[in-house]
């Protein structure tokens, strides 16, 4: 029987003893033995009472094990849904009641905060630490080294990628089977991957850039990884001489320029340089030239879409676009109020149609007929514009996001949070240039008439609700917010006001 995603990813390389993922400890693990893993690890969570369909939410540190959940889920018929190791007690419950899910895998550390949030959706809570070990790797200890594939039709849910949204509720972009072979197979195809590659591997892989541009790449083609952890520059730069290529969040690039180490000889055997989840600034594209000749290849995509467009492999990688659009996706820049396609050149909103396009939003019907429309273009919330040979420019975003080292931040989710504390009127949370995280956000609040809101007391309050990563690194205090006459905030005024807190001097 078949199963769309484990079959053209993982099935070929049964019994393979070909290197899947070489680790820092030196040690290498094989396709055929990861493989047995993911087996092992399916019959775990068919014993523990899942069955195809079920959620499995897991917010584990990075680990081939972990790694090997993914294809376990994949194996099994589960649809596996990652969570930043970031996010709070707070933000996890919100995330497995959503979701229905029916297990939840945590850091053994963890269990004190998850306990309850399991036990309260009536998840079944099992450990994955960093090393591999816990509950779940016990339960599958004893399991055979073989598992017979569930069948799984190409429209059917592999994966849910929680993204959040302009009213502070996340929402699961559903992903089916198709949507991830067919963009994995594109861009193994664009990019030239083949067996031989060897991918520095240094992502999270709780999102769509280290899980599925990244490892389902290299599955499609059946070439190795070098897993690392996360990015430390010194292991980066370490053991870039056994790469062959390396996919990279614009910090990344950034933090390696700020290296003398980073040079022509260091980088001189590398085929490829893959950036995206962030604007790359063309100043880096072109430092980075300077410095190993290499032209940094920028992609663009989402969650929702995995990714749209990207420059070309052999023709000319454009500083400041995100290349063309991909083969079988189709891309238009339209009106905003109209939907009206406009003339090239002109900016407007970038809508994207394609295998690759999610299947919407778990159970928000309205959210997703907001987004998506009935004809299948998905309106990104991205501005840009096509220039004369049809390469994507985003220029800007329609969406209230802020992009910080590659994660995502929607300023409603954190002006909730403060909104609610002692004298707070009202806030306003922005994105500011950051000369690492590329942006970083800057909560500003207008107190309650006569009141003086302990700044110290607000900041606690958002660590506790709120990932660090999403926590403001600066707080001011205004009189009013400016507004339009329609009476919404210009925050654009208020991030013309703090731009240079970060990057001035
Ligand atoms: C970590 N911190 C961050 C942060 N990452 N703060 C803001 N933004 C981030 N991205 C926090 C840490 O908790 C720490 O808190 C402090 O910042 C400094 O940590 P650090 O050591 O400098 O961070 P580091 O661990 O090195 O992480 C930075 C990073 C990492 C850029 C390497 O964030 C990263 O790997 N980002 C990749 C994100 C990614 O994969 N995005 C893809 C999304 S998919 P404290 O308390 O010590 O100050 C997608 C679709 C697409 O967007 O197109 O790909
Ligand atoms: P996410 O929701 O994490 O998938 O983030 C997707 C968003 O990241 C997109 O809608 C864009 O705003 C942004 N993005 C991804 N790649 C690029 C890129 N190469 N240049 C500019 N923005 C990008």
């Amino acid at each position: 029987m078949a199963n769309a995603l484990y079959d053209a990813l993982f099935a070929p390389h049964a019994g393979s003893e070909a290197p899947f993922l070489h680790l820092v400890d030196g040690n290498t693990i094989t396709y055929a033995d990861f493989l047995a893993q993911a087996a092992r690890m399916a019959h775990a969570l068919v014993a523990a009472g899942l069955t195809p369909g079920d959620r499995l939410a897991a917010q584990v540190e990075k680990s081939p094990q972990a790694l090997a959940l993914y294809a376990a889920c994949a194996q099994a018929g589960v649809i596996f849904l990652p969570l930043n190791t970031g996010y709070t007690g707070d933000e996890l419950r919100y995330f497995v009641e959503n979701s229905g899910a029916r297990m939840l895998v945590c850091d053994p550390a963890r269990t004190g905060t998850l306990a309850p949030v399991a036990e309260a959706n009536g998840a079944k809570l099992l450990t994955l630490d960093a090393a591999g070990q816990g509950t779940l790797a016990d339960a599958a200890q004893a399991m055979p080294g073989e598992f017979t594939t569930v069948a799984r039709a190409p429209e059917d849910l592999a994966a849910f990628l929680y993204t959040s949204g302009t009213t502070g509720r996340s929402k699961g972009a559903m992903l089916s089977h198709a949507n991830l072979l067919s963009n994995a197979r594109t861009l193994a195809e664009i990019w030239r991957f083949s067996a031989q590659d060897v991918l520095l591997h240094a992502l999270p892989i709780f999102h769509t850039h280290g899980l599925f541009v990244a490892t389902n790449v290299i599955l499609a083609v059946g070439g190795s990884m070098i897993f690392l952890p996360k990015f430390d520059l010194d292991t980066v730069i370490e053991r870039m001489p056994e790469a062959t290529t390396m996919m990279g969040v614009p910090t990344f690039y950034t933090r390696l320029l700020d290296d003398p180490r980073l040079t022509r000889d260091l980088a001189g055997h590398m085929r490829l340089f893959v950036s995206g989840s962030a604007p790359l600034l063309a100043e880096t594209h072109i430092r980075f030239e300077e410095r190993t000749g290499h032209r940094i290849l920028e992609r663009y995509g989402m969650t929702e879409t995995n990714m749209n467009t990207s420059n070309p492999y052999d023709g000319e990688r454009r500083p400041g676009t995100v290349g063309l659009p991909l083969p079988g996706v189709e891309v238009k820049v339209t009106d905003p109020d109209t939907g009206a396609t406009l003339p090239q050149g002109e900016v407007g909103q970038v809508e994207v149609r394609g295998p690759n396009v999610f299947q919407g939003y778990w159970q928000m019907p309205e959210k997703t007929a907001a987004e998506l429309r009935e004809d299948g273009f998905f309106i990104t919330g991205d501005l840009g514009c096509l220039d004369e040979d049809g390469y994507l420019q985003i220029v800007g975003r329609g969406k209230d996001l802020i992009i910080s080292g590659g994660f995502n931040i929607y300023p409603k989710e954190i002006e909730l949070v403060i909104d609610d504390q002692p004298g707070v009127l009202e806030s306003a949370v922005i994105g500011v240039p950051h000369p690492d995280f590329g942006e970083t956000p800057v909560a500003v609040i207008v107190p309650e008439p006569s009141a003086r809101p302990d700044l110290d007391a607000i900041a606690e309050a958002a660590s506790t609700a709120l990932a660090r990563f999403k926590q403001p690194r600066a707080y001011r205090t205004i009189d009013e917010l400016p507004r339009n006459t329609m009476g919404k905030v210009q925050k654009n005024i208020l991030r013309d006001r703090y731009k240079d807190m970060f990057t001035a001097g």
